[in-house]
């Protein structure tokens, strides 16, 4: 009994690690086919304290194989947006003299928050999408960027584009507010008018179910989470098969292939949808 078990634990242990190894390579290689576009953009949104800045510290993470902090994520949750500014985050590939970046940005953006005049703007979501906003822009949720704003980027080029739209949600938080949802609604149908592929992430699965707490190999075991992301998915219009679970790098001290993996699946699926965009563009 006991040797059968240690058996599918084994077999889910070298599934894991060998699905991490090929989606980490094939994230590595990416280089977009097209000369005007030197980065794969990815915009991610979602209500605030979703886990957006910290996802971008687990991709980091992952790429550079050890921990790192390159966008400051808040040291805790409350209902207003910690990232203020809009900024890209790249990733350094290499050391000293062979250092370069990774042909693959994302964009971290100030929080979707209830009610108007609160956290970010859908319009100004609107406005990134085509690349009209300037790198350090700071959100003003009272009023959207105007064309006059010294924000505004008047001269866009294909790579100051969005080529794949992220959605970002906790699996912890109960249901979303109906303001937030039609911000979240709006933005996507902006995407949809531009043809900016879309998918989704739900984050803190090791906090909102006990039987991935214990393990996240339970992740597609468990009914609590899929009843999530079902109930996601017809709240937002993303179908589930775009729709990823992961568990970001928060408390952390060590990398852990678990961790790793559910990251990567999501990462690579970003590459691979933002790249048939940037081939049709
Ligand atoms: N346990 C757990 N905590 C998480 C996870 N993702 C994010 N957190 C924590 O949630 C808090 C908020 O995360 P952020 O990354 O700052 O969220 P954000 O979406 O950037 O929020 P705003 O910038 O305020 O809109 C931080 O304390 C993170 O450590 C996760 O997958 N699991
Ligand atoms: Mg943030």
């Amino acid at each position: 009994m006991h040797f059968v078990h240690l058996g599918t634990e084994l077999t889910d242990l070298l599934y894991i690690l060998r699905e991490k190894q090929k989606n980490l390579k094939y994230v590595q290689e990416y280089k977009p086919e097209k000369d005007d576009i030197r980065y794969l953009r990815i915009l991610l949104y979602g209500p605030v304290g979703a886990g957006k800045s910290s996802f971008i510290n687990s991709v980091s993470n992952v790429l550079r194989g050890r921990m790192t902090i390159p966008a400051l994520a808040s040291a805790m949750t409350s209902d207003k947006s910690f990232t203020k500014k809009y900024e890209t985050h790249k990733f350094i590939k290499g050391r000293g003299s062979s250092k370069t970046f990774y042909p693959l940005v994302f964009n971290d953006i100030m929080g979707l928050e209830d009610g108007t005049n609160r956290g970010v703007h859908a319009d100004d979501i609107k406005l990134a999408l085509r690349g009209h906003v300037k790198e350090d822009y700071k959100f003003n949720p009272v009023a959207p960027l105007t064309q006059d704003d010294p924000g505004y980027n008047p001269t866009i080029s294909a790579d100051d584009k969005v080529h794949v739209l992220v959605c970002v949600m906790s699996a912890n938080t109960p249901q979303m507010k109906s303001s937030v949802l039609e911000k979240m609604k709006s933005i996507r149908e902006a995407a949809s008018d531009l043809g900016i592929p879309q998918m989704a992430m739900m984050t803190r699965i090791d906090e909102a179910c006990g039987e991935t707490e214990r393990d996240l190999r339970n992740v597609y075991k468990s009914k609590y989470l899929r009843k999530k992301m079902k109930d996601f998915s017809s709240a937002v219009g993303i179908p589930m098969n775009c729709i990823f679970p992961v568990k970001n790098y928060s408390e952390e001290i060590d990398m852990n292939d678990d961790v790793d993996a559910l990251i990567l699946s999501a990462l690579r699926k970003m590459v691979d949808f933002g790249d048939d965009f940037i081939e049709r563009i």
